[in-house]
């Protein structure tokens, strides 16, 4: 096999998850921004990730988060999934967005709203047995304004608490994802402001317990590859939230604001075992200025140039390099990789898999903007504008 089939093949493994919550209309805490044609429902959302999936071939599964893509028959929406050619994937839990959550919700003072919180965690994992999810990816927008506001160390005996309820609920092919964040909403302490303490928890609860790296979820400067081969290393990477940032949480699409970090991540996950079905590769992004469907196909599409570059280094001369002290080499090895233009290479995959060379060109020519435009009219748009 030479070295392009070789990667070729290796990407055509690759499964990326898109958000269900990108398909909708989503904003900033300034504005919202409408756009025509967005989903109504999460079954006109799963119909456009079919679109994704299909001109890709590379977006198999959908995330829904809860409640925006809440339903009554969550098996029939996992039969819909199907019937488009996708599975539904991870389960997004959400207490965040309700009154009761000012002080927090699982690491709350009153027991009452982490009661709350916690019936809604359990739900989520109901709602994996009727979809089929393997994971559920917990965010917590815990934590305090102030110094003294409350007790940091009862706050994380809360949210154990919670976190082993939640953990013992799950079935034995289940897993949690523990998402970290350092800051926002809260803006003094948060309480999984980062993986080393989202690491303790999954450590204590057990090998089902998994961290998720969001990429928008870091101080200016972080080093997240490290974070990514220490992880790995340990067994305890269980995915990514997939997105861009130029600031704070941006949420922007992947591999736009440094496709050289994207590259650097993905070095770190061939190193560290490559697609092993642990690690999921999910999109986390809510962009809001542009067209939703094409963003969301430039993020996949950005995830398989990185990984293909990431697959394209040549190891064995990396290690020679390195063994020996090599420096400016072994840093040689790794650029000449970033810098090759991959682009042909996936167009020319693509080709092979049936698929046309360049899925956004592919897009605008199947009709599919026109057509929601004039057929999604009326109703409750959703999403993060819900
Ligand atoms: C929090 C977060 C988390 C949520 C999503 C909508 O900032 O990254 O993953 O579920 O955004
Ligand atoms: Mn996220
Ligand atoms: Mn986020």
């Amino acid at each position: 096999m030479t070295a392009s089939s070789a990667v070729k093949a290796a990407l055509a493994t690759q499964a990326i998850e898109t958000p269900s919550w990108a398909y909708g209309n989503s904003g900033t805490r300034f504005k919202v921004f409408a756009r025509e044609g967005v989903p109504r429902t999460p079954r006109e959302k799963l119909e456009d990730a079919a679109r994704v999936h299909e001109l890709t071939g590379a977006a198999p599964s959908v995330a829904l988060h809860i409640p925006w893509d809440r339903v009554d028959d969550y098996a029939a929406l996992a039969t819909f999934a199907k019937d488009l050619g996708l599975r539904l994937g991870t389960i997004n839990s959400n207490v965040f967005q309700d009154d009761d959550y000012r002080l927090g919700s699982v690491c709350h003072p009153d027991p009452r709203v982490r009661r709350k919180a916690l019936d809604h965690l359990l739900e989520c994992v109901d709602i994996m047995d009727a979809t089929g999810s393997r994971d559920l990816k917990l965010w917590f927008a815990d934590g305090t304004n102030y110094p003294g506001q409350d007790d940091i160390r009862a706050r994380q005996d809360r949210l154990a608490e919670a976190l082993t309820a939640v953990y013992g609920r799950l079935g034995a092919e289940q897993r949690m994802l523990l998402e970290y964040k350092f800051f926002e909403p809260a803006f003094y302490t948060t309480d999984v402001p980062d993986w080393g303490t989202a690491y303790a928890h999954c450590l204590r609860l057990g090998e089902r317990a998994q961290v998720v790296v969001d990429t928008g979820h870091h101080a200016p400067g972080t080093n997240i590859e490290f974070i990514v081969a220490v992880l790995l290393r340990e067994g305890k990477l269980g995915g990514f939230d997939f997105n861009s940032r130029f600031y704070a949480d941006d949420d922007l699409m992947v591999g736009a604001a440094d496709p050289f970090q994207l590259f650097r991540i993905m070095h770190e996950v061939i190193g560290g075992g490559g697609f092993v079905p642990d690690v999921a590769f999910m999109l986390d992004q809510c962009h809001n200025i542009e067209p939703k469907i094409p963003a969301i196909i430039r993020s996949v599409m950005n995830v398989q140039e990185a990984t293909a570059k990431a697959l394209l280094v040549d190891r064995e001369a990396l290690s020679a390099a390195q063994s020996t002290g090599d420096v400016l080499g072994a840093n040689a090895v790794l650029m000449d990789a970033y810098n090759t233009d991959v682009r042909p290479l996936l167009a020319e995959l693509r080709e092979e898999r049936g698929l046309d060379p360049d899925p956004i060109a592919a897009y605008r020519r199947s009709g599919w903007a026109e057509r929601i435009v004039a057929e999604r009219r009326g109703g409750e748009q959703a999403g993060w504008g819900a």
